[in-house]
């Protein structure tokens, strides 16, 4: 199996597409403004040592390796993992570096996050996206994610959490909710009429989420949990937790329309409506 996995990189390391994307990532200790100018503590995998609000996208070609050097600048150790590959965990103490390379199998969209004390580190931020993609088309990013402030406040003390009793009161895309969402780059979806536009989505949260599109169906190019639905074309995708799924848009007239969680508890923070997973779709002639 090792002697493979050599040949295997020997050859891509040869072949003439494939590439080795170096890249540094940061595990960052602070705290995120929320919509209704409260804070909660967060952590977050970073491209630099300083906090940046959201954690890093990877993207990358289909056959590509991703090397990570990860540096933990937390007080606590943090363990790393990419989901759907048999990397085992790599295990970062605090104030240490580690190298390592991931190759994937397929394109699609994949989850790397912090497997330590599951789910209590994931659920403080630090899970993020690596999309692997065999296409040039215009891309966008959603990383989906719900929190309870107060389980984050108990994880943040010191304490073990208890997971029964969830009751999450921020949704966030990016870590952004309505209207922050529109002015995130990665997120926002703009295009024109005829385009073929991806749309990457994982549920790094704790909760599904029912992602509804106004205006047009998409197709699934890609489904972590249900391969068996690559295909179908439809306005709605259950997303569960540590799912991903990537859908293809040909936008066949302009506007602007609406996407949100049918979970309409979702679209709210705080109980604030609509402050929640709620975006809109530009499409311009
Ligand atoms: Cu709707």
């Amino acid at each position: 199996m090792k002697k493979l996995y050599f040949v295997c990189l020997l050859v891509l390391g040869l072949s003439a597409h494939a590439a080795i994307q170096d890249h540094d990532l940061f595990i960052v200790s602070d705290s995120l403004s929320l919509i209704d100018n409260t804070k909660m503590p967060y952590k977050v995998f970073t491209e630099t040592n300083s906090f940046q609000g959201k954690n890093v996208i990877y993207n990358i070609s289909e056959g590509d390796t991703l090397r990570l050097n990860i540096h933990n600048t937390d007080s606590e150790i943090h363990h790393f993992k990419v989901k759907g590959l048999s990397n085992p965990a790599t295990i970062i103490a605090a104030g240490d570096s580690m190298l390592v390379d991931f190759v994937f199998p397929d394109a699609g969209s994949y989850i790397y996050y912090d497997p330590l004390n599951y789910p209590d580190n994931k659920s403080m931020g630090l899970a993020g996206m690596i999309n692997v993609k065999d296409h040039n088309h215009s891309s966008f990013y959603w990383n989906i994610k719900d929190y309870q402030k107060s389980k984050s406040l108990n994880i943040d003390s010191g304490n073990v959490e208890v997971w029964n009793n969830y009751y999450p009161n921020y949704f966030t895309i990016n870590s952004k909710s309505n209207p922050a969402i529109n002015m995130d780059t990665d997120a926002r979806v703009t295009g024109n009429v005829g385009d073929t536009i991806y749309i990457y989505m994982v549920n790094t949260g704790q909760s599904i989420h029912s992602m509804h599109y106004h205006g047009y169906h998409l197709e699934i190019m890609n489904s972590s949990r249900k391969p068996s639905h690559v295909g179908r074309i439809k306005d709605t995708f259950p997303l569960f937790p540590m799912e991903s799924l990537v859908l293809r848009l040909i936008p066949d007239k302009p506007g602007e329309y609406p996407v949100h969680d049918h979970n309409l508890v979702a679209v709210t923070a705080n109980m604030m409506y609509p402050n929640g997973m709620f975006t809109t779709l530009l499409i311009e002639d």
